[in-house]
């Protein structure tokens, strides 16, 4: 029986199941179930509706039995990786306290001066390598009212979770919480007991490969998959997946992960601590197989998402893009960066009082934000090579807005290098083939499951879509 991969992949605009297979060609990829994913307003708190996001999970993992049943192939496993730093407090039921905060709630905003009483941030960057978001794992658990008798389950370790009834903490996820020491890759006991966090918070390690454990019979019942079926650990961090799946054919490439955020670095063996480093707010995130994704998140197509849910219907992401790529460059740009874009609503408004020029039209805006994006990418790639002192011949930029064909041409513009855009599903492929390496299929057994990441990478190249921008003289002099 042939078998398959399903990949579980939510990001915060939103989630899909989609089916993995290994072919003689490489792998392919069957998107069998989307669904939104958004922050809502409940119990005064800006939230995930989780349980919703399990139940869309349950009708995609029942929808890959039914797919597979049909064609005599067999799930074999399934991955899940979703955003970052965001956690459900569960007690030693198991039940879960409530609905997980967003990281775009305000409530860390009173607690980063505690925090950084207890500790200061060079302090915990020393440690850590993670750059300062005012959401991190680590602010998020001091604005809780209470730690004792519950632990910290990161979103895609509670789905796996109420998979399996396991609880374990993937590592690429536990390096955003901002307690992991990026040396050791343990988590630091020594700040966990400075900051008064109980050790226990979080449930032990595990990397992308491991198996978490076979499903509940609960879930065997609903979604009609076997009971041997395995939910095994991938990059959890939707961003480690997408880093693993990023077709690199040579040594000196960065990558942008373009969706809601815009994660823009380099890929290294061990992290990088230094004070420069700290002062540029770079991070230092585990990837596959103990990599460092030493990178900056920045402002992302969060601002045109959300500027799309205030026009409404009366204006569509396909138009509104066409529009802003006949506006002359060298137009406003923003800070697309700034914190006073993280919370929702009022978006265009936000933005034209930023650009403190008129900006009349829709299509003027997204411009605005388009520009003011490539922008900070051509600054943050210069820093990452600067900073790691890799040289970088070639971005690549991978997510949903490797087909905004826009932004990737200003992109290649504005740095003056080669862009390769795609593929859109890089992080569902890193989950994939997280899966097919951990059951000896990467590379049609030969190389079983001991492929390196290089292998990944060399069997995404054999089937992804990838599209070349190069850099066109007249708009980068305009920008620059
Ligand atoms: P996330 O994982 O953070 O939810 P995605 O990687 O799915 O984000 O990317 C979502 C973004 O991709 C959207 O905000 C949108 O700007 C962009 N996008 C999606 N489809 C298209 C398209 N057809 N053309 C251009 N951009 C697109
Ligand atoms: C992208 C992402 C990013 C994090 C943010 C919270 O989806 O995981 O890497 O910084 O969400």
């Amino acid at each position: 029986m042939k078998s398959v991969y399903a990949a579980v992949d939510i990001g915060a605009s939103s989630g899909r199941v989609i089916l993995g297979r290994m072919g003689t060609d490489g792998p392919s990829l069957e998107v069998i179930h989307r669904f939104p994913n958004g922050v809502q307003e409940t119990d005064g708190a800006l939230r995930w509706d989780i349980d919703a996001l399990f139940v869309e999970v349950l009708h995609g993992l029942t929808l890959a039995r039914e797919l597979t049943d049909a064609k005599g192939e067999r799930v074999v496993s399934i991955g899940v990786d979703t955003w970052a730093v965001d956690y459900g407090l569960v007690n030693d039921d198991g039940a879960l306290a409530s609905q997980p905060h967003s990281y775009r709630d305000s409530r860390t905003t009173g607690v980063l001066d505690r925090v950084h009483g207890k500790v200061p941030f060079d302090r915990l960057y020393e440690t850590t390598g993670l750059q300062f978001l005012p959401f991190n794992t680590v602010y998020q658990l001091a604005a809780e009212p209470s730690l004792e008798n519950v632990q910290a389950l990161l979103i895609p370790d509670l789905l796996g979770f109420w998979l399996t009834g396991k609880r374990r903490t993937e590592i690429t996820n536990a390096s955003t919480t901002g307690l992991l020491d990026a040396s050791t890759g343990n988590f630091s006991s020594h700040l966990l007991d400075a900051l008064d966090i109980p050790r226990r918070i979080f449930p032990t390690l595990m990397e992308p490969g491991e198996t978490l454990g076979t499903l509940l019979p609960s879930i065997t019942e609903r979604t009609g998959l076997d009971s041997a079926t395995t939910v095994i650990a991938v990059g959890s961090h939707d961003t480690a997946s997408a880093v693993a799946a990023v077709p690199a054919g040579v040594d000196n490439f960065a990558y942008i992960s373009s969706g809601t955020w815009s994660l823009v670095g380099v890929e290294l063996s061990e992290p990088i601590l230094t004070e420069a480093g700290r002062a540029a707010n770079f991070t230092n995130e585990r990837g596959v197989d103990g990599t460092i994704r030493y990178l900056r998140n920045c402002g992302g197509l969060w601002l045109l998402q959300e500027c799309l849910r205030e026009w409404g219907r009366s204006v569509t992401l396909e138009q509104v893009l066409a529009e802003a790529a006949e506006l002359p460059a060298g137009g406003p740009r923003i800070d697309a960066d700034s914190d006073d874009f993280i919370a929702p609503e009022k978006m265009p408004h936000r933005i034209r009082s930023a650009a403190g020029e008129a900006l009349e039209s829709p299509a003027a805006v997204v411009r605005c934000i388009l520009d003011s994006l490539a922008q900070v990418y051509a600054r943050t790639l210069e820093q990452a090579a600067q900073l790691s002192g890799k040289p970088i011949d070639v971005v690549h930029i991978v997510g949903g807005g490797s087909q905004n064909r826009l932004l990737c041409q200003l992109t290649a513009d504005v740095t003056g290098l080669p862009v390769l855009a795609g593929p859109v599903e890089a992080t569902a492929l890193g989950n994939v083939l997280v899966q097919a390496r951990a059951d000896g299929a990467l590379g049609a057994g030969a190389l079983g499951t001991g492929a390196t990441l290089d292998d990944i990478r060399t069997a995404v190249r054999s089937t992804a879509q990838t599209t070349r921008y190069e850099p066109s003289r007249q708009t980068e002099t305009a920008l620059t």
